[in-house]
């Protein structure tokens, strides 16, 4: 049988909170999310557009690179293939920053967004994400590290070239890939 578990990952079944800042509480009418860069037709959609979109349910397993997994999290959103697919990547369009609240940055290849379990997530088990989890939106993005996945996500722009967001510049992977261990930049 394939193995669930990820390399020198441990089980959990709490879910801890880990992020870099305070918690900031956000109120979903105020929250715009935009796609932006090397995209034909920015986006910038508000809670209630988002919320009228088809919307996904997934049930994923999540790996920090701290190395706690947690298996079956009940996530429901709105693909992001689906806004990609609205905004029109141009050829060139190859990699995503993502942007959140409080300038929390993170960076990954355009194709590993585009997979259907990758959502901007709003549910957790049937109930909206709190907010030390990410509420009202986040990224979710589970067959890499978590820490791609970005809290308070208010924004994506694609770019040609990687860029390292907040944890890439301290020495994370560009990618991230639990399955391989690339934790750190020079891992694989
Ligand atoms: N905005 C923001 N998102 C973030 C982080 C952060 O510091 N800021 N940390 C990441 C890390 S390292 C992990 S493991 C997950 C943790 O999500 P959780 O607190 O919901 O378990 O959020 C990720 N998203
Ligand atoms: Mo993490």
């Amino acid at each position: 049988m394939a193995e669930r578990l990820p390399p020198n990952q441990r089980l959990v079944t709490n879910w801890p909170v880990l992020h870099y800042g305070s918690v900031p509480h956000i109120d979903p009418k105020q929250l715009r999310l935009a796609i932006g860069g090397l995209v034909d037709a920015p986006l910038s959609l508000s809670w209630d557009e988002l919320m009228a979109l088809p919307q996904h349910e997934v049930t994923v397993d999540i790996h920090c690179v701290t190395g706690w997994s947690r298996y079956d999290n009940r996530f429901s959103g709105v693909r992001v293939a689906d806004l990609l697919a609205r905004a029109q990547p141009r050829p060139a369009a190859a990699f995503a920053v993502v942007a959140s609240a409080q300038g929390f940055t993170t960076n990954l290849p355009l194709a590993d967004l585009m997979r259907p379990d990758v959502l901007f997530a709003h549910s957790h088990g049937g109930q909206p994400l709190a907010p030390e989890h990410g509420g009202p939106l986040r990224l979710m993005v589970p067959h890499l590290y978590f820490w791609k996945s970005a809290k308070w996500v208010h924004g994506l722009d694609l770019v040609a070239d990687d860029e390292p967001g907040f944890w890439e510049r301290a020495g994370y992977h560009m990618r991230g890939d639990p399955w391989q261990e690339q934790r750190f930049q020079d891992d694989v």
